[in-house]
């Protein structure tokens, strides 16, 4: 294993310490994920008796493989812990999310958790948001509309299509545009801006939503509360 993913490892490791008997958990997504969903199992099989919603079909999978019970929001509107990893967290914990597809859903079970944890390695630590492109869901009708509306904000939006050129579609039916805004400033403006255009499912940043950051390194991690 390379030194990041001993990182992601580390971190989404340390997460589950989190983690007490009888809790909703709502599992994010990404290879961070995954080791904290692996090391979840563990504690499964030895007893700790726990549910949890996952946020993406990936997630989905990998919950059933290591044969964590799994729950959704018709049996529960409230979470006790939310687990996610980030593309990019600023120093005020803003983050960017939607890298690997998932933004809304993971969105959705942050908001309806009582504490929100995020694991990353290293290098997603940044001074500013920007450096990775803001991911954007949007419907499929008339993204081309909201596609322009977008660029009007002056952020250079891509439709994500995978490896055939073909358009990728969200686990939600949707779109995603990937914006080049640079160095962002202020993000909860611009989440704001964004939010306002129709067309617009919700975006990438999470403003202030983490409660606590815990950080991977090749050796170690670093819990930030
Ligand atoms: C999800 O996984 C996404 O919001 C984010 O894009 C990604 C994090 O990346 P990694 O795979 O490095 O954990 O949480």
């Amino acid at each position: 294993m390379n030194d990041q993913e001993n990182a992601k490892k580390y971190a989404g490791e340390a997460s589950v310490n989190f983690i007490e008997n009888g809790m909703k958990i709502g599992l994010g997504s990404g290879s961070t994920v995954y080791w904290m969903i692996r090391k979840l199992g563990e504690y499964v099989q030895k007893g700790l008796d726990i549910t949890g919603i996952p946020s993406s079909h990936q997630t989905e999978a990998w919950a059933k493989q290591f044969s964590i019970p799994l729950t959704d929001f018709t049996q529960t509107q409230k979470l006790d812990i939310a687990i996610d990893g980030a593309d990019e967290v600023d120093r005020q914990w803003n983050l960017i999310k939607g890298g690997g597809g998932a933004l809304v859903r993971e969105k959705v079970i942050a908001a309806a958790a009582d504490r929100f944890i995020v694991i990353v390695d290293e290098s997603k630590m940044v001074t500013n948001l920007g450096t990775f492109p803001l991911p954007v869901e949007i419907l499929p009708f008339g993204w081309e509309v909201t596609s322009s509306r977008i660029a009007s904000l002056s952020g250079k939006p891509v439709i994500r299509t995978n490896p055939d050129h073909d358009i990728v579609v969200s686990d939600n039916g949707n779109f995603i545009v990937d914006c080049d805004f640079g160095a962002i400033y202020d993000p909860k403006t611009l989440n704001h801006q964004l939010k306002q255009l129709t067309g617009v499912v919700d975006t990438g940043l999470f403003i202030q939503m983490a409660d606590d950051v815990i950080v991977g390194y090749p050796d170690r991690t670093e819990i930030q509360s």
